[in-house]
């Protein structure tokens, strides 16, 4: 059992969802461009459709009611708020107006994620995150949508999965727009990100009444399969460390060091003394800018055993549980580890605000789809986030996600929603995973 103002949430991103990618002034972002590119997406899909959100909203928010959640976490998609001219396009706003409207008719709270990878292509072709101007782009993105959304949404996460933009998007380039950085140019544009998170929060913080504010990175844990204080540590360790084999875009602290400890690592320091950006004291100040939680996406962790007073990785045993996607082992644990490593380093609140299973679903014989996995994956990261809910300050959980929807360069071939969709119908199925949820949020309330 949550605390009775737990809050119990559905998480979902605007490309990933909406479809009509065409219409109302939108114009491409980089994942447009990038799904045209002949073998960038697995299935040869694209977000054209998708769940047709932008014109079924309606549906949605319904189905979040039946659920009774109290927040609803979506994304706002850049190219269709924000003109070519870098103008306000108001039919597009428009969009975002009317679900707000709707989700607040039914007491579900808006969480709205301002970035989730979606760069107009014509900020792109300006230079995306190299360009020392994106954060004054993304102030101004910031402020039309926070105002337009004046009184209706008080609660934005600025970024999504920074990891996931630098190191998917421009170091092994699965993701868009897939243009591989340098290391120099990798770091100065981490930092210019963190800026768009620091001018954005600054807006949000001067428009919008009584907000909240937070950005939302992934990690992926390190779990000591050895229960010792030593273990614990040197895992904790590990969990921060900036260097782990040149993965460094994909780690924790070069980004939430900043965030939240208003300074980089002292080895990033170290390790970039030759390519350092220009990074300032107001740079830093802007950075760190007080949040109220610590946002992260968890799906999965890694074992790791002490051999010779260091942490080393443990393989898993074959046949592990694992989701119908390659890096999605099944270790309810990381919901554990990862909250209390985060709590004690950063001393927020914190949102778990993806966590989900992709299945092989499909339609049985009676109408229904029977995803025993996820609710097993679901059951047993919630247990471990309601342990450790004892120990630290937990806020809310938020499942990845309401709908199977497009899974970037996987395509629309993996689910992860409670709800299934056909994507030649457009019709949504609820899964038995909807039902185990709606339950559980029942039960958590009484
Ligand atoms: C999230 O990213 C996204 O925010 C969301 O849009 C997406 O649909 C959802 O999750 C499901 O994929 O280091 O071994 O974990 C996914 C998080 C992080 C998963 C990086 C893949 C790389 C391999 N991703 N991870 S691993």
């Amino acid at each position: 059992m949550f605390d009775k103002d737990f809050i119990f949430g559905a998480s979902t991103a605007a490309y990933q969802i909406e479809g009509y990618t065409n219409v109302d002034g939108r114009t491409d972002s980089i994942w447009d461009t990038f799904s045209r590119i002949e073998g960038k997406i697995d299935d040869g899909s694209d977000g054209t459709i998708a769940c047709e959100s932008y014109k079924k909203y309606k549906e949605d928010v319904k189905l979040l009611k039946e659920l009774k959640v109290n927040g609803y976490r979506f994304s706002i998609s850049w190219s269709r708020v924000i003109n070519r001219n870098n103008k306000p396009n108001k039919k597009g706003i428009n969009y975002y107006v009317k679900l707000a409207k709707e989700l607040n008719k039914y007491n579900i709270k808006p969480y709205v994620t301002l970035y989730h990878w979606d760069m107009p292509q014509w900020l792109e072709d300006k230079g995306g995150f190299l360009n020392d101007k994106i954060s004054d782009y993304f102030e101004y993105y910031t402020d039309v949508i926070t105002k337009a959304l004046d009184g209706l949404v008080s609660d934005y996460i600025t970024i999504n999965e920074p990891q996931c933009i630098m190191h998917l998007g421009h170091n092994v380039c699965v993701h868009a727009p897939g243009t591989k950085y340098n290391d120099k140019d990798m770091i100065h544009a981490i930092h210019n990100l963190l800026l768009c998170h620091g001018k954005s929060v600054r807006v949000i913080r001067k428009n919008v009444k009584n907000s909240t504010v937070g950005f939302a990175p992934c990690s992926r844990p390190m779990i000591p399969t050895d229960k010792s204080e030593e273990a614990y540590r040197k895992c904790y360790d590990k969990y921060f460390e900036l260097d782990r084999g040149g993965e460094y875009p994909n780690n924790v602290s070069i980004y939430s060091d900043p965030i939240f400890l208003g300074d980089y690592p002292k080895e990033y320091y170290v390790i970039f003394k030759d390519i350092l950006p220009n990074i300032t004291k107001e740079d830093l100040e802007l950075i760190s800018q007080p949040l109220d939680y610590i946002y992260q996406n968890i799906y999965s962790g890694t074992f790791y055993k002490i051999e010779n007073n260091e942490a080393v990785m443990k393989k898993f045993p074959f046949g592990y549980p694992e989701g119908n996607i390659d890096w999605l082992q099944v270790v309810p644990e990381a919901l554990y580890y990862a909250p209390k490593y985060l709590y004690e380093r950063y001393k927020k609140p914190i949102i778990i605000s993806e966590n989900g299973f992709c299945n092989n679903d499909l339609v049985s014989e009676d109408g229904k789809v029977h995803d025993a996995e996820r609710i097993e994956y679901l059951k047993s990261y919630l247990k471990e986030l309601e342990r450790v809910s004892k120990e630290i300050e937990v806020k809310g959980y938020f499942v990845w996600s309401l709908l199977d929807n497009f899974e970037w360069h996987n395509g629309l071939r993996k689910r992860f929603g409670l709800v299934y969709v056909d994507y030649s119908t457009g019709e949504r199925i609820k899964k038995d995973s909807f039902y185990f949820y709606k339950k559980l949020i029942k039960e958590n309330k009484q």
